[in-house]
């Protein structure tokens, strides 16, 4: 099939990502290029569908999550438990198969750590967070939330952006059970704010009136963490 020229060049860069995973290739003209600086170049050229730069400022683009860190939570499903409460009508806990039961959707996901690396498109696969909150029916005056995990690490955030339709409880990662570095069981992935957002080894989504400075947020971290504002610190 022939393609407008433009489009030809997309795929073949599309192509490109999905090939390029040694950390760098010989060009045409015998120079090393690495790979890192051709997506960091190519993100910076695009667009996002909401008219920001797909790629925040001071970011630079690596190939794959890098873990972070943190206290892991237990890493079998079978031990796995959510409980989405706090200023909400009908509180509820759900196991793992239970999530697996809900409506599952895979998102190719842009994320950005405030460290200032960012990867692009990885692919998560899990539940909506607003699919979660409309079941627990947040009361009248709901306006924040907190997601709690293992070991007490929090995460605050409006309800507002909790709700976004790319705000995901993930379990899976590029088609595989989602590594226990990376969150396993499960995590939430709230893509358009700093990363440390995004709590692993989820336990609960706590729905408050109020807000509530969470782990990271009390500890000198910017208490919104728009990635496009550079919300890095407070
Ligand atoms: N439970 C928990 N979740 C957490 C953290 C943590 O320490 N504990 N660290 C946060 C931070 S600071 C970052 S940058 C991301 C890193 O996720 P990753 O290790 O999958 O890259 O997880 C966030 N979620
Ligand atoms: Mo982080």
């Amino acid at each position: 099939m022939k393609h407008h020229p433009e489009i030809a060049k997309l795929l073949e860069r599309r192509r490109f990502i999905q090939l390029a995973t040694a950390g760098s290739f010989v060009s045409a003209f015998g120079g090393l290029v690495l790979i890192s600086d051709e997506l960091t170049r190519f993100a910076s050229a695009e667009d996002r569908p909401d008219g920001r730069p797909r790629l925040p400022p001071g970011q630079r683009v690596i190939q794959r999550l890098k873990p972070m860190g943190g206290d892991p939570g237990d890493p079998s499903a079978g031990a796995f438990r959510l409980k989405v409460h706090g200023h909400v009508a009908k509180p509820f806990a759900i196991d793992f198969r239970e999530l697996l039961k809900m409506k599952n959707v895979t998102l190719a996901l842009d994320v950005h750590c405030v460290t200032a690396w960012t990867v692009l498109g990885a692919k998560l696969t899990g539940v909506r967070v607003r699919d979660l909150l409309a079941r627990a029916a947040p009361k009248k005056g709901a306006r924040y939330v907190v997601f709690e995990a293992a070991h007490g690490y929090t995460a605050n955030l409006p309800l507002r952006e909790a709700r976004k339709e790319n705000a995901l409880i993930a379990h899976r990662l590029d088609g595989r059970p989602l590594p226990r570095p990376h969150g396993g069981p499960a995590r939430v992935v709230v893509p358009d704010l700093y990363f440390w957002k995004s709590a692993k080894w989820i336990t609960g989504i706590r729905v408050l009136t109020r807000d509530e400075p969470g782990y990271w947020e009390t500890r000198g971290y910017h208490n919104h963490a728009d990635p496009w504002k550079e919300q890095r610190h407070s």
